[in-house]
């Protein structure tokens, strides 16, 4: 798993004088099924979200509203991804880690997981991901 595999995904969107709708079927526009979904809000401009890995969750996310940066990190190499478009989501697959920074006022973080919540999922200390990571990588 690297930077590489996560990829923006356009989310099928209708616009009409009433507004715009967007929605996302599990499996099919995104490649997993959704088990959970949360979100992220009231978030202070200053805060970074995150700061952790994954063993296999995989995640879909969306600016619901506002804008935020996603930093993802394989170990190898980072990548840095501004999501504005609430009709545009971001992938993330298992064994990255990632920070999400840069908040707009009024900023929503929804995510689509692939799994029930699992602390045991979580890498929370950078260097235990870096050694799983290098591991699997073997
Ligand atoms: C991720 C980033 C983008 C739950 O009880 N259930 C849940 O589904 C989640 C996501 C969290 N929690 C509890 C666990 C903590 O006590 O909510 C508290 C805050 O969670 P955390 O510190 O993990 O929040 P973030 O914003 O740093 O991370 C979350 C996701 O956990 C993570 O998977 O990629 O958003």
């Amino acid at each position: 798993m690297s930077v590489e595999d996560c990829r923006l995904i356009d989310v099928p969107s209708f616009s009409d004088p009433r507004g715009n709708l967007s929605f996302v079927e599990g499996g099919g526009h995104i490649p997993f099924d959704i088990a959970r979904v949360y979100y992220i809000w009231n978030i202070p401009e200053q805060a970074v979200r995150g700061a952790h890995g994954h063993r296999e969750l995989q995640q879909f996310i969306i600016p619901a509203s506002g804008s935020f940066n996603v930093v993802l990190d394989d170990g190898r190499q980072t990548r840095t991804v501004h999501l504005d478009r609430p009709d545009q989501g971001l992938y993330i697959c298992p064994m990255i880690w990632r920070d999400v920074t840069q908040f707009s006022d009024g900023a929503v973080c929804l995510a689509l997981a692939s799994l029930p919540y699992d602390e045991a999922d979580y890498f929370r200390d950078y260097r235990e991901f870096l050694d799983e990571a290098s591991r699997r990588e073997r």
